[in-house]
C-alpha cells in the first residue's frame, strides 16, 4: 500500500469544497488520510531479512586489511598443514592491482586469490595461470599444505552446496590437485575429487550436496597438491554457492 501524500490530502480537501460537502465531512475525510500518512510513513524501519544464500566469488573481500577482511562475514581465507589439521587464517595480503587480491600464508603459499575484475586475467610470472572474470583461485603449499576457503554457518540448518573446482593452469604438469569439501574438519561425509588438467578431469563438480550444520559449524573448501605431490602450476578455481534450505 502506498502512503497518502500531502498532494492527496490537498486534492481531497479541494474535492470536498467542490462538492460543497459539509465542512465537517470534508475535514473528517482529510483527517483520516492524514492519519494514514502519519501511520505509514512514520514506520520507516523494518526488521533485517536473514540472508540464506552465499556465493564465494561475489562475496570475496578484496580489502587489504586483514582485520576487516579475514574473516569476512561467513567466509575465512586460510590454510591447513594436512587435510584435517588446524585451520590457520592466511593473513599475508596478495595484491596485484588492478587484477587480483587475496590472502596467503607468510611464505606465499598456500594462498587464495580473486580476480577483482569482470574480464579474464592471466596471473603474474613466466607461466601465468588463467582466471575467468571474478574467479576465486586456491593454490596449495610446497609440502602438501591445503589452501582453505572456510564457510562458517550463521545458524542451525540444512545447507545445500553446488559448484565446481576447475583447472586454471595448463603449463607443464598443469593443475593436478585433490579437492575437498569438509564439514567440521571430519573426513567422514566429505566431498572429494581430483583435478588433473592433462591426465584426467579438468574439473570436478558438486551439485546440491547437503550438509547439516549447527550455528558456528564449518564447511571447508580445500585444495591440496594432488597425487603427484607437486604444487607447481596447481592453481584451482572454485565456484561455490551455498543455500540454507531448512
Ligand atoms: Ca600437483
Ligand atoms: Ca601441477
Amino acid at each position: 500500500m502506498k502512503a497518502a501524500s500531502a498532494e492527496t490530502i490537498r486534492k481531497l480537501a479541494f474535492v470536498g469544497r467542490a462538492l460543497r460537502l459539509p465542512a465537517f465531512l470534508s475535514n473528517l475525510a482529510t483527517g483520516v488520510v492524514a492519519l494514514q500518512m502519519i501511520l505509514i510513513t512514520g514506520t520507516t524501519s523494518f526488521a533485517a531479512i536473514p540472508v540464506t544464500c552465499w556465493d564465494a566469488a561475489s562475496e570475496f573481500n578484496d580489502s587489504t586489511n586483514p582485520d576487516t577482511a579475514n574473516p569476512s562475514g561467513a567466509w575465512s581465507y586460510g590454510w591447513k598443514k594436512t587435510l584435517t589439521d588446524k585451520f590457520f587464517p592466511a593473513l599475508t595480503p596478495i595484491n596485484d592491482p588492478p587484477n587480483s587480491s587475496g590472502w596467503g600464508n607468510a611464505s606465499g603459499v598456500p594462498k587464495i586469490f580473486h580476480n577483482t575484475r569482470s574480464i579474464s586475467h592471466s596471473g603474474s610470472g613466466v607461466n601465468p595461470s588463467a582466471l575467468p572474470p571474478h574467479a576465486v583461485a586456491l593454490h596449495p603449499g610446497l609440502n602438501g599444505e591445503y589452501a582453505v576457503l572456510r564457510f562458517t554457518a550463521p545458524a542451525d540448518g540444512t545447507y545445500k552446496v553446488s559448484g565446481q573446482f576447475y583447472a586454471m593452469d595448463d603449463h607443464e604438469t598443469g593443475t593436478t590437485t585433490d579437492v575437498w569439501i569438509i564439514a567440521n574438519n571430519e573426513k567422514t561425509g566429505a566431498f572429494s575429487g581430483r583435478v588433473d588438467y592433462h591426465g584426467g578431469a579438468k574439473w570436478t563438480s558438486f551439485t546440491s550436496k547437503e550438509f547439516q550444520l549447527k550455528k558456528g559449524d564449518t564447511l571447508d573448501f580445500q585444495v591440496g597438491y594432488g597425487a603427484n605431490k607437486n604444487y607447481e602450476y596447481d592453481s584451482t578455481g572454485l565456484n561455490a554457492l551455498i543455500e540454507k534450505i531448512k
